[in-house]
């Protein structure tokens, strides 16, 4: 890595401070080049020492801004390179004057998650912490954070290493086995890899299993309003938004569009749908909208089937509710504050095992319960278990997937009676499997896609 890269690192827009981020062999140098004491002398860089000054213009020496820089040598910094940090103020424009001249001083623009992929690379953090950068900067909810945070901090590295040191010696004492073949006096003991193996497929099925829960919380939920038209669904978004974001009349067929707009239940992202109400028509406009209310449900983690509990079930409630059948339906029945024509028992005809909410989306009535409902939706047990292992990648749960295959062949394979060789290679390619969620063994293109994923300046 001799180029040397740069990026503003803070938020773009107005604001009080800016930070460029500068790394790479070039760094000190750039900032000899660029950056003025307040007596006009270059300055004598320490090691992680902040200096006030100026950035002056190299031709013509006008100041471009008023700035504290810090020079972090390699190793003891980020990346595990010479990084300049330079803070200047904010703004529209001062930011990137200051990148521009430190490009034509010799860096090039770093690409995103640059300088977290040269800290991987230069082992500061392995993968799963580096990918846990990406989300702590993106969480949104405690819990959200509190996972990136274990994560990044090396929780699943520890966990997965651990796994992996017991297979490692495991596959040592196969391999000495088979070197001394002969002697049929060093065969480790048959019955104790069996039982060693079971007992981490066991570990890495219940990692794999947090994934749900993981995902949840790292990416959020999508929950879609459906029902036919003026039961309520438009209030019941604002009154989640706290906000009048959708259009609520008397007129049956207000909502053409879906609206869609994050709102934290219980610390879940939730990403709340608002469709058009669903009923026969002629208008094509409608017809358009009603279409689209079938996409946004097909992609739905989960439904709230809306209800007018002031009415009786139409023929239209009971035919959305048809079509529904098969996708996790939570029922709300709305208007509570009106007297009620919609009873338990024709819900639970319809819906058997269902218990529906009732709520007042004008009023805001129940909601508190409607939200502990899709709180438990999703989180069924996790008061059973407070603080589990948890995994928020797809690629760490398909990596952990892949070893248990493995590892369920060499067992398989023992039992059968195959070659120690064939049960030491499985127990390689397993090994090799768990390799890839810290790095060790991930190639140029999931690096690329790791790390594309992230911010510039990060
Ligand atoms: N009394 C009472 N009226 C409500 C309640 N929720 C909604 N309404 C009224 O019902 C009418 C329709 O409400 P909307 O929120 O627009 O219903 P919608 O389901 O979005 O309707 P469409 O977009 O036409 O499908 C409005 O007049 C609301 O004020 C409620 O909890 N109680
Ligand atoms: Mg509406």
């Amino acid at each position: 890595m001799d180029e040397t890269i740069a990026a503003i690192a803070t938020a773009p827009g107005a604001g009080g401070i800016a930070v460029i981020r500068i790394s790479g062999p070039q760094a000190e140098a750039i900032a000899l080049h660029l950056f003025r004491m307040k007596n006009g002398q270059p300055p004598v860089l320490e090691s992680h020492h902040l200096y006030y000054g100026h950035i002056l213009s190299p031709e013509g020496g006008a100041i471009i801004d008023e700035v504290m820089i810090a020079l972090m040598r390699a190793p003891r910094s980020y990346t595990g390179e010479d990084v300049l940090e330079i803070h200047g103020h904010g703004g529209y424009l001062l930011p990137q004057r200051i990148l521009a001249e430190v490009i034509k001083a010799g860096a090039r623009l770093a690409e995103p998650g640059e300088f977290t992929k040269r800290a991987f690379l230069n082992n500061r953090m392995d993968l799963s912490q580096a990918e846990a950068v990406a989300d702590m900067i993106a969480a949104r909810t405690d819990r959200g954070l509190e996972l990136a945070q274990a994560q990044y901090q090396g929780r699943l590295s520890g966990s997965i290493e651990k796994l992996h040191a017991e297979l490692a010696d495991i596959l040592a004492l196969l391999e000495a086995a088979i070197d001394f073949i002969e002697d049929i006096d060093d065969l480790p003991d048959d019955k104790s890899i069996p039982r060693r193996l079971q007992n981490i497929v066991e570990d890495l099925n219940r990692l794999a299993g947090s994934y749900g829960e993981g995902k949840i919380f790292k990416d959020g939920v999508s929950v879609v309003i459906a029902g036919r038209t003026n039961v309520g669904k438009s209030s019941l978004l604002n009154h989640f938004l706290g906000e009048q974001r959708a259009i609520v009349t008397p007129i049956p067929g207000t909502t053409r569009d879906f609206i869609e707009e994050p709102v934290s239940i219980h610390d879940i992202i939730i990403r709340l749908t608002d469709t058009a109400g669903i009923r026969k028509t002629g208008e094509a406009i409608e017809q358009a909208g009603i279409d689209l209310v079938w996409q946004r449900v097909a992609m739905a983690d989960a439904v709230l089937i809306l209800l007018d509990g002031s009415e009786e079930m139409t023929a239209e409630d009971r035919e959305i509710i048809e079509k529904l059948r098969g996708k996790p339906l939570i029922p709300v029945v709305n208007k509570a504050d009106l007297p009620q024509n919609l009873s338990e028992e024709e819900i639970s005809r319809i819906l058997p095992g269902k218990v529906a909410i009732r709520i007042s989306a004008k009023y805001g009535n129940g909601l508190e319960e409607l939200g502990k409902a899709i709180y438990q939706h999703f989180c069924r047990d996790r008061t059973d278990n407070p603080s589990p292992e948890i995994i928020t990648h797809l690629r760490h749960r398909l990596a952990i997937e892949k070893a248990v295959f493995h590892l369920c062949e060499a067992t398989a394979g023992s039992v059968r009676g195959v070659s120690p060789e064939l049960t030491a290679a499985d127990l390689r390619d397993a090994l090799d499997a768990l390799e890839e969620i810290i790095g060790k063994t991930a190639n140029d293109m999931i690096l690329a896609r790791i790390f594309a994923s992230f911010c510039i300046g990060k």
